[in-house]
């Protein structure tokens, strides 16, 4: 018998890289999608055919009790949320709804229809926000700066309620920010990629962007799936920071990308713009990932140069087919 995954946000960066593995690890696939009046379903055309997609919301309770009492899921990736910080700060209703109360309805989703099933919520490093130590690790304390972060610690928390309450296998992957090509345009490392790119192919003449000395510990998506993975196969039900130890700043990131498209002197293509600098910043992130080394045995593949080199290629590429 196939193992069978439920994946929310499966449109998204990360629900396309883990719906991937986990059809290479022989599992059926199922995913929740909301109901758009455009296709959202790039990032997974090329799998479509391999896997179930099904229709609901985190805002609605009905469609995934009865997602789940239907598919009676083995495994369920929590990995559906409003996931921008700067949306966090227009829309914080919103995204609690979804970010927060939304982990909630699929734990209660669970405990009626199938608790026995493994839960894995994504957790995220802005659960640390201004961070209390440095590097940050499992038992670091929160300090979240925006209403993503603030709604994130809801779900985290919610989790270890489960798991404490009902004893359902219900796990919380403290992520540091991973990246790839498959990232949406509007967050940093992507929105560099991009513009580098056209600026090498003289279709875009500047960038402009917010706070350019935020530090942050980036990995390579695909890296990231495997974590998740590994956390449901574990005996006990337990939390884990996931990243690589090493963090750069937004002008890092910037230059390496110029740097892979031989444009040296960067700092004549960026302006900054108030527009982008956030209410309140988190300043710099680092990843203790020690316990999942040690008892997961996970460690990231791709370094930051791999990371932004793939990320450059990868749209000079398409910009070059458009
Ligand atoms: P994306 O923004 O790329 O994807 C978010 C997904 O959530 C999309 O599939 C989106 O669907 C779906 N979604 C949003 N709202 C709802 C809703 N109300 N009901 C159902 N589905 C919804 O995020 P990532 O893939 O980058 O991240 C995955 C998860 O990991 C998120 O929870 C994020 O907060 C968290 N995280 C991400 C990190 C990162 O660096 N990428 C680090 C730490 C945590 P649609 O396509 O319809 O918009
Ligand atoms: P982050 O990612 O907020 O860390 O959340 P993002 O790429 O949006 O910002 C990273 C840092 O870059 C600075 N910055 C800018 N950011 C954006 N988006 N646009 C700009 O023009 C710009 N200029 C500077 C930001 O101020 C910030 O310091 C991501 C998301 O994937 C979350 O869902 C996830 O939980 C965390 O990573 C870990």
């Amino acid at each position: 018998m196939k193992k069978k995954a439920l994946i929310t946000g499966i449109t998204g960066q990360d629900g396309s890289y883990l719906a991937e593995f986990l059809l290479k690890k022989g599992h059926q696939i199922y995913g929740l999608t909301r109901r758009t009046s455009t296709v959202t379903t790039e990032r997974i055309a090329h799998i479509i055919d391999k896997i179930n997609l099904v229709e609901g919301d985190l805002m609605d309770q009905h469609s995934l009790t009865h997602t789940i009492k239907e598919i009676q899921p083995d495994e369920v990736y929590n990995l559906a949320a409003q996931s921008f910080v700067p949306t966090s700060f227009k829309q914080p209703v919103l995204t609690g709804e979804a970010t927060a109360l939304g982990v909630t309805r699929m734990l209660e989703a669970l405990r009626i229809a199938k608790p026995d099933a493994k839960f894995y919520q994504a957790s995220s490093s802005e659960m640390f926000g201004k961070a209390r130590e440095v590097p940050q690790n499992e038992n670091t304390p929160f300090c979240p700066r925006s209403p993503y972060g603030v709604a994130k610690v809801y779900g985290h928390w919610i989790t270890v309620n489960y798991r404490e309450s009902y004893k359902m296998f219900a796990v919380s992957g403290i992520c540091f920010n991973h990246e790839s090509p498959r990232r949406g345009l509007e967050f940093v490392t992507r929105k560099i990629s991009n513009a580098v790119a056209r600026i090498k192919l003289k279709k875009q003449k500047h960038l402009t962007l917010g706070n350019l000395n935020a530090k942050r510990d980036w990995g390579f998506a695909g890296d990231y799936v495997e974590a998740m993975w590994l956390m449901l196969q574990q005996k006990q039900p337990q939390d884990f920071v996931i990243g690589t130890g090493k963090t750069h700043s937004v002008k890092d990131f910037i230059k390496q990308a110029f740097a892979v498209v031989g444009i040296k002197n960067w700092k004549k293509y960026i302006k900054t713009d108030k527009k982008y600098f956030r209410p309140a910043e988190v300043d710099l992130l680092i990843a203790d990932p020690k316990k999942a080394h040690k008892i997961l045995g996970w460690k990231p593949k791709t370094n930051f140069r791999e990371l932004v080199k793939i990320m450059v290629e990868a749209d000079l590429n398409r910009e070059k087919l458009i």
